[in-house]
C-alpha cells in the first residue's frame, strides 16, 4: 500500500509548486512502494525559507526552557511511536529492526538531551579587569538553518540536527534523503504534533541538485549542517562559501578495528560482526578494516569465515535476518565493483557477489564479504565502500599498526582490542580519529559526547553534546559598565609588573 506525503511549509501540507513527485520503495522488496513524495524544487525552498523566516522572532523569545518543554513532549511522543518509527524504517532503508530501534531511540536521547539543555545553556561569566564592570558571554540564536540529512539514519540525524538547533532557538529548513522520505515525514508529523510551533520546522523532499543546493545557496539561509558523502560535502561547502554560511560536515569513514595478539578473540568476533556487518556496513562508523596481529590472522580469519557464513541475509523485519539489504540497486553495483577490486589485491575469504536467492531477488541485496591478507594501502582497505565488506590486513608491530591506521584520509572511528593498558592509551594519543574505543567496536556512539572525525571526515565541527550548542549559538560577549566613568580596557588598569 503506498501512500501520498507532502511538504510542510508553515504549518502547512502542501505539494511541491510543480506538482512533480517521486516514489521511495523498499530496498528489501522493490515492488513495495512507500510512498509519493513532492519532487521539489527553488520556489518550494523558497516558500519554506520565508516561513522559518517568519517564525523566527516568536521562537527565538520564547524562553528556552518553555523551548525544552516542548522538547520533553516530542521526546515522550516519539518514545510512545517507536515502534511505529522503527517499522517504517525499516521498511523504507532496511536495516533490520533492532537496529531500526537504536536508531529512533538515538533521537529520544537527544531529544531528552537538548530539552534538558533549555535550563541550562550555559554561557560564561567572567571577572573583568576592571572594577565595577560585569563580564559575560551568552549564546544567541542564529536564525534560519538549512539541514540535510542521509538515509542510513534517517530519525537518529534528523534528530542530533535539528533538536539542538531548536533549543537554541533557530528555526529550521530540512530536506531527507531522497531514499528515506516517509522516515523524515512521520517524524516530523510527531514534532508538530508534540508542540513545535507552526513554521519553525519545514520540510522540503526532493533531490539534491533541486532542493539540497536551494537550501545551501539562498541568503536567508545562515547555517548548513550536512551528513552525507565527502564529495558532496566539498560541493556544499563550496556553494555555502559564496553567502558566508556557517557549515557544519559529517563525511565518509574507513574505520579499523585493530586486533592485538593478547586480545579476547570471542569478544573481538561478536564486535566485528556487529561493526562491520550492522546496517549492512552503512554507517559512517562501520568498521570496513580489521588490522589483525600477524600471530593470530589465520585462527581470527578462519573464525570469521565461520561466522559471517552463518549470517542471515532478509527482509529486516523478520526476526531471523541478521543483515539486511543496502540502500538500493546503486550501492549494489558500487559495492560489486570494489568486491571486483579486491579480487585482485588481497584473498576473497567469503561473499563477493550480490544475493539474488529466492525472495532476495526483489531487493537489493549485497552478501557479507571479507577480504584477508590486504596490504594497508589496497584500494579496499582505503576508500569508502558503505557495504557489509570488511578487509582484513595483517600487522607485525605497533608502529606499523599506527601508521595504517592514519594512512587512509579519513579520521572518524577507531577500536582497539587489547589486554595491555599502555597500548590502549597508546592508540587514544596516536590513532588520527574523532572517536576512539578500547575494547569495543567502532559503532555504537552516544547522544552526549561529540561525535565526529578529523581530515576528510568533517570540517571540524561536532555534532550532539555540549559541542551541538556551539554550532548552532552565536557567541555574545557583554560588558556592563557601573563605575559611572569611562574606564579604558587595557589602558586604565595598572598591571602587577609595572608595580
Ligand atoms: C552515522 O553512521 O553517520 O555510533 C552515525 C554510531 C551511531 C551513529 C552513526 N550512534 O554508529
Amino acid at each position: 500500500m503506498s501512500d501520498t506525503y507532502r511538504n510542510l511549509i508553515g504549518g502547512e501540507w502542501v505539494d511541491a509548486r510543480s506538482g512533480a513527485t517521486f516514489t521511495s520503495v523498499s530496498p528489501a522488496n522493490h515492488d513495495d512502494v512507500v510512498g509519493d513524495f513532492p519532487a521539489s524544487g527553488p520556489a518550494d525552498v523558497d516558500a519554506a525559507v520565508e516561513a522559518a523566516r517568519r517564525a523566527f522572532p516568536a521562537w527565538s523569545l520564547m524562553p528556552a526552557p518553555k523551548r525544552g518543554e516542548i522538547l520533553f513532549r516530542v521526546a515522550r511522543l516519539l518514545a510512545e511511536h517507536k515502534e511505529e518509527l522503527s517499522r517504517l524504517m525499516t521498511r523504507e532503508m532496511g536495516k533490520v529492526l533492532t537496529e531500526a530501534r537504536g536508531d529512533v531511540q538515538e533521537a529520544i536521547d537527544v531529544a531528552y538531551y537538548m530539552a534538558g539543555e533549555g535550563r541550562r545553556m550555559f554561557g560564561q561569566t567572567v571577572p573583568s579587569e576592571m572594577p565595577d564592570k560585569f563580564a559575560m558571554a551568552i549564546r544567541r540564536p542564529i536564525g534560519v538553518v538549512g539541514i540535510i540529512t542521509p538515509w542510513n539514519f534517517p530519525v537518529a540525524i534528523p534528530g542530533w540536527k535539528l533538536f539542538p538547533a531548536l533549543i537554541c532557538g533557530n528555526t529550521a529548513v530540512i530536506k531527507p534523503a531522497s531514499d528515506t522520505p516517509a522516515c523524515m515525514v512521520r517524524f516530523i508529523e510527531l514534532l508538530a504534533e508534540g508542540g513545535i510551533p507552526d513554521g519553525v520546522i519545514n520540510v522540503v523532499t526532493g533531490s539534491g541538485g533541486e532542493v539540497g543546493n536551494a537550501i545551501v545557496e539562498h541568503p536567508d539561509v545562515r547555517v548548513i549542517s550536512f551528513t552525507g558523502h565527502t564529495e558532496t560535502g566539498v560541493e556544499i561547502s563550496t556553494r555555502a562559501a559564496k553567502t558566508l554560511k556557517r557549515v557544519s560536515l559529517e563525511l565518509g569513514g574507513k574505520n579499523p578495528i585493530v586486533v592485538w595478539e593478547d586480545a579476547d578473540l570471542d569478544l573481538v568476533l561478536d564486535s566485528v560482526i556487529w561493526s562491520a556487518f550492522g546496517t549492512s556496513g552503512q554507517r559512517c562508523t562501520a568498521a570496513s578494516r580489521l588490522l589483525v596481529h600477524r600471530s593470530i590472522h589465520d585462527e581470527f580469519v578462519s573464525r570469521l569465515r565461520d561466522r559471517v557464513g552463518r549470517l542471515v541475509l532478509g527482509d529486516g523485519l523478520e526476526d531471523t535476518t541478521d543483515v539486511g539489504p543496502v540502500i538500493n540497486d546503486r550501492a549494489v553495483e558500487k559495492i560489486a565493483s570494489y568486491a571486483a577490486i579486491g579480487r585482485d589485491e588481497a584473498e576473497l575469504v567469503i561473499g563477493g557477489e550480490p544475493a539474488r536467492e529466492g525472495a532476495l531477488a526483489k531487493g537489493s541485496f549485497f552478501q557479507p564479504t571479507i577480504f584477508a591478507n590486504a596490504r594497508g594501502d589496497a584500494r579496499i582497505a582505503q576508500e569508502e565502500i558503505f557495504g557489509p565488506v570488511a578487509t582484513v590486513v595483517p600487522v607485525d608491530s605497533w608502529e606499523q599498526t599506527v601508521e595504517i591506521v592514519n594512512s587512509v584520509k579519513y579520521g572518524l572511528s577507531s577500536s582497539l582490542f587489547t589486554r595491555d593498558i599502555n597500548l590502549a592509551f597508546r592508540s587514544i594519543r596516536d590513532f588520527d580519529t574523532g572517536l576512539g574505543y578500547v575494547n569495543h567496536g567502532t559503532i555504537g556512539a552516544e547522544a552526549h559526547l561529540p561525535f565526529g572525525g578529523t581530515k576528510a571526515t568533517g570540517n571540524g565541527h561536532r555534532e550532539v553534546g555540549q559541542a551541538a550548542l556551539d554550532f548552532f549559538s552565536e557567541w555574545k560577549s557583554v560588558y556592563i559598565d557601573y563605575s559611572g566613568k569611562l574606564q579604558r580596557a587595557q589602558i586604565d588598569t595598572t598591571f602587577v609588573d609595572e608595580g
